[in-house]
């Protein structure tokens, strides 16, 4: 083997080595994050505007197992090439490692989990031990081979005569170091991720504990929107609210179907008991609050439905929640603020959440009566980790991109002018929920027998409620009134049901709402950026 390569292996089996204790050593402390994670969360976040738009909204929750790989696979490439480097220049091959070493420590340090002494000292140390696998294995391929490489084999048998074989560790030996190293490294990242894996709850398979909002029994104030009133716990909907038809959407989305967007590659782990939440900016007085004493406050159940602005039409970033939490009107008049005062500036109320993410809605749409809350539970059970636990912000009627702030940490009141994270990016300053339609019973291109066929699936206008939903199979020439399930909630999404008398032949099957004020959602096409897709979900279909 060319001393080259040996170089290389060397250098590649020290990120390993340092990838694997590193990895360790994170799954042991939950305050020590992933060093690849948090790299790849810092080339998310410095990803400049339209590439980050596309790649992160949607496309980036798929990708970024993909991004972490790379920037594993990228790392142990460059400290292969530092390896060879090294041959030339020790100085040239320590630099470059302190240089890996200080991008790991400083991505890491700007994780919001991290407790900073604890990471600096396990990155640390994880690249000292690469380190030296790297050096050690680089002093027996050189010690082997001498200065020269590619030397031909007969000198090298003379050498080994000579006895300067004894000196240093043989091609078997250096083959079983840097295998050992490389086996070691992996198996640490591989028992990391398991510690890490048991300690977490969606891993380990866990369902979300049931909701036990404590001392809630003290009688409610009434509020600027007297919604004190509203039940704790809503009732099982009612029959009619869905149709038992095969394709049609869950009428409450389970918690593991609900759609899942953020920029968050590894969801932050929050202690609910060190949780709090700060309501800060155009307050006379700063206020923080703890989660007992959120759950103690008037809390009620409300069924939203949430929808991101990256959907599609027709697409599945849409799901329907009974949340359970605080009206935020409460939760700012508790923090002493003058909601009038509010009212007349109507400026901004900016969420932000514990990973420095934002989102920002006018003032007044927390104080106009619809159910803006800051919710703690969701379907009966407490926040899903991945849906924000332990508190987050749903506000009814807006895309989650300006409004629904998860993993919640601060509430600012600011200036309108002030821009958050996606509208930095260029999508829309207002995002209000676009009424939309989508067919779930049929799939387009499919083939269908004649007779009756049912087309179905959800339309939604939250705060505005569905009215009217029609079907039409002539590629909208002609169009038939479908039939209603009783809406939950104006908030909330509706199903509806068209029985079509489907005669063979080739059809295009479209559909279209009308909102509680009676404006049909409009056929106009067009994309999800700045603003929210629209147009009518649209299918060919074959009956035969
Ligand atoms: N902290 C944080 N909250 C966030 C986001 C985020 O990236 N980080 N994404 C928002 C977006 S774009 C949407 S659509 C909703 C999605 O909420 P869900 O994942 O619970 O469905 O969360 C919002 N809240
Ligand atoms: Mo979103």
């Amino acid at each position: 083997m060319k001393t080259r390569t040996k170089a290389a292996i060397a250098g590649a089996a020290g990120a390993v080595a340092t990838f694997g204790a590193a990895e360790l050593m994170q799954g042991a402390s939950a305050s020590v994050p992933s060093v690849p994670v948090t790299v790849s969360q810092r080339i998310i976040e410095l990803t400049p505007g339209a590439l980050a738009t596309e790649a992160t909204q949607t496309v980036g929750k798929a990708a970024t197992p993909i991004l972490v790989t790379g920037v594993v696979i990228g790392t142990i490439a460059l400290c292969a090439l530092l390896g060879v480097l090294s041959l030339r220049s020790k100085l040239i091959g320590l630099a470059g490692a302190a240089g890996v070493g200080a991008v790991g420590v400083l991505s890491s340090l700007s994780d919001p989990g991290a407790s900073p002494g604890a990471t600096v000292l396990a990155v640390v140390a994880a690249v000292l031990l690469g380190v030296a696998t790297a050096g050690g294995l680089l002093h027996s391929a050189t010690g082997e081979s001498a200065e020269a490489e590619d030397e031909p084999e007969p000198f090298r048998g003379r050498m080994r005569e000579t006895g300067d074989s004894q000196t240093s560790v043989s091609r078997g030996g250096f083959i079983t170091l840097a295998g050992g190293a490389l086996v070691a490294g992996a198996a640490a990242a591989g028992a990391g991720r398991f510690i890490l894996g048991r300690a977490d709850p969606e891993v380990a398979g866990n369902e979300p504990a049931p909701l036990q909002p404590a001392s809630n029994t003290e009688t409610t104030e009434t509020t600027t929107n007297g919604g004190s009133e509203a039940p704790q716990e809503l009732p099982p909907p009612p029959d009619d609210a869905s149709f038992e038809v095969e394709g049609m959407p869950e009428l409450i989305t389970s918690a593991a179907n609900f759609y899942l967007i953020d920029t968050a590659i590894s969801s932050p782990r929050i202690n609910r008991d060190e949780w709090t939440v700060s309501i800060s900016g155009a307050v006379d007085n700063p206020f923080e609050m703890t989660y007992d004493e959120l759950v103690s406050m008037p809390y009620r159940e409300a069924d939203i439905t949430l929808s991101c602005v990256s959907n599609e039409v027709g697409g599945g970033l849409v799901s329907h929640g009974r949340w359970t939490g605080v009206l935020l009107s409460d939760v700012l008049n508790e923090a002493g603020v003058s909601l009038d005062k509010l009212e007349q500036a109507n400026e901004q109320l900016v969420g932000r959440s514990v990973d420095g993410w934002e989102a920002g809605f006018r003032t007044n749409i927390a104080l106009d009566g619809r159910e803006a809350m800051v919710v703690f539970g969701l379907n009966g059970s407490e926040l899903p980790r991945e849906h924000g636990y332990p508190v987050r912000l749903v506000v009814p009627g807006l895309y989650g991109y300006v409004s629904a702030t998860k993993w919640l940490q601060e509430i600012e009141l600011t200036d309108w002018s002030y821009d958050v994270y996606w509208i930095k990016r260029g999508w829309a300053k207002e995002g209000p929920i676009k009424t939309q339609s989508r067919i779930d019973t049929i799939q387009g291109g499919e083939d269908v027998s004649a007779g009756t066929v049912n087309v179905g699936g959800v339309a939604w206008a939250p705060t505005r409620g569905i009215d009217r939903v029609e079907v039409s199979t002539n590629g909208g020439e002609t169009w038939n009134d479908a039939e209603l399930a009783t809406q939950l909630d104006i908030d909330a999404w509706r199903q509806y049901l068209y029985k079509w008398n489907a005669e063979p032949g080739k059809y295009t099957i479209q559909v279209r709402a009308t909102d509680g004020n009676g404006d049909t959602q409009t056929e106009d096409e067009a994309t999800p950026i700045p603003s929210g897709a629209t147009g009518y979900h649209t299918m060919d279909v074959t009956v035969s």
